[in-house]
């Protein structure tokens, strides 16, 4: 091998990540925090010299105790009151696709509604042929689906219409959840209940003391609603709506009524609170949007952003997410000056059908400035616009569906700000 390509084959080692340990030891962390003497080789760590914790010492297994900044967090100006209000997923420190129980956001109206599953009922009235009442067992009964959907407020990013007001990934993105969900498909459902020609919507309504009642298409109905008791291999969380919510996968997180308890079904749309003076979007000439149910696709840079700064100079990796209502990602690119240039990521499988998508992109740190952006195309080539974009068509007094290309700017120090170009 001569010299040259010697060198050559060292660097496609380095972009497919390959070799990276050795090149960890030759750069130094910019914010390296001291480790104690003694456990560093060649001694013999403290952690080895003594026994570990017993088999029974937790019965349901907690993260690591150094994991403790890995949790949900709200924002003080965005909760009204506990029970009527949002926390969001700490996105910034997350690996892969799926999201822990534990640190899936909440979105609730009325508080976590504590349900036993014993005294768990879904009634199915309206205009079918049978109008029937189900007990948890029942719709375990019936043949199950396990699938990884994503699950976004129609709020997230909503306080940056405007601005970049929330210097945080997890407060500006992190109302979005993707966890593997098992249940029954709703089409499997009706063919006990039957359905007459006429139903042509349906009213899911939820049991705790909200009132949260959504209008939904008979087409989606149909299509690949879930009625769910499970996410990740476990029973829901109550804060998700233990015992079964319903999985409206693509749409707006609204709609994934929690606790469960109705569907009826009529000829038209009901038009409740939430579909009306709630979850529209104000045009510019006064009219609003309405039943704006997709999440159109966008993406996030989670490494580097501000709550994860830049620590070390030369080589390392972006890494972000993406995700689409409308189906699988089909690419996602990465600017490093503000959109003027691009270049494609390497998206991670599985790319999964709604679902959270991880993207990577190596690149080498010299000390610069840099305005660091990531742009999601989906396979129906819906492209992530930019805010000024968004704005044409839709004004600045939306809350809703803001899915904006963000910028972070990557300060020379290694420190990350949420910014607003242009
Ligand atoms: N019954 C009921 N369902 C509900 C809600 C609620 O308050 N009550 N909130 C909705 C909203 S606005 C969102 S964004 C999602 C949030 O789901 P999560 O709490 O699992 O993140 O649930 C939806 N389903
Ligand atoms: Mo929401």
């Amino acid at each position: 091998m001569t010299d040259k390509k010697k060198l050559i084959s060292r660097r496609s080692l380095f972009s497919t990540g390959a070799g990276l340990g050795a090149l960890a030891l030759t750069t130094k962390s910019l914010l390296a925090k001291e480790a104690n003497k003694k456990n560093l080789p060649p001694n013999v760590p403290e952690w080895t010299e003594a026994l570990g914790e017993g088999v029974d010492a937790n019965p349901y297994g907690m993260p690591s105790e150094f994991e403790s900044h890995v949790v949900r967090r709200n924002v003080e100006w965005l909760t009204a009151s506990t029970e009527s209000s949002v926390n969001f997923t700490p996105l910034q420190d997350l690996e892969g696709i799926v999201t822990p129980n534990g640190l899936c956001f909440e979105r609730h109206h009325g508080g976590t509604t504590i349900i036993n599953p014993t005294d768990y009922r879904l009634m199915i009235n309206g205009l079918v042929d049978r109008e029937m009442i189900f007990t948890l067992d029942d719709l375990k009964r019936f043949p199950q689906v396990n699938k990884f959907y994503f699950l976004e407020c129609a709020a997230n990013g909503g306080m940056e219409w405007r601005g970049a007001q929330l210097n945080g990934c997890q407060y500006t993105f992190g109302m979005v959840h993707n966890v593997q969900y098992t249940g029954v498909k709703l089409s499997d459902l009706l063919q006990e209940t039957g359905l007459k020609n006429s139903a042509k919507w349906i009213l899911a309504e939820g049991s705790d003391s909200s009132g949260m009642t959504r209008s939904i298409p008979i087409e989606k109905i149909k299509d690949d609603c879930i009625v769910a008791w499970a996410m990740n291999g476990e029973a829901l969380r109550p804060e998700q709506g233990y015992p079964v919510r319903l999985v409206v996968p693509g749409w707006e997180g609204n709609m994934w009524v929690k606790w469960l308890r109705r569907l009826e079904f009529g000829d038209k749309p009901y038009m409740t609170r939430e579909e009306t003076s709630k979850y529209t979007d104000l045009l510019s000439d006064g009219n609003a949007r309405m039943f704006t149910w997709v999440m159109d696709a966008k993406s996030v840079i989670t490494s580097p952003c501000p709550e994860k700064p830049i620590i070390h100079r030369g080589f390392q990796q972006i890494s972000g997410l993406a995700w689409s209502g409308r189906g699988k990602i089909k690419r996602v690119d990465v600017s490093l000056d503000g959109g003027k240039n691009w270049k494609t990521a390497q998206l991670h499988p599985p790319v999964l059908d709604k679902s959270l998508t991880r993207f990577t992109i190596p690149f080498e740190w010299g000390g610069e400035e840099l305005l660091l952006q990531s742009r999601a195309i989906d396979e129906s080539n819906y492209v992530q616009p930019t805010i000024q974009e968004l704005q044409k068509i839709r004004g600045v007094n939306s809350i809703y569906h803001n899915n904006s290309i963000a910028t972070w700017l990557i300060t020379k120090s290694g420190k990350v700000d949420n910014v607003r170009l242009g």
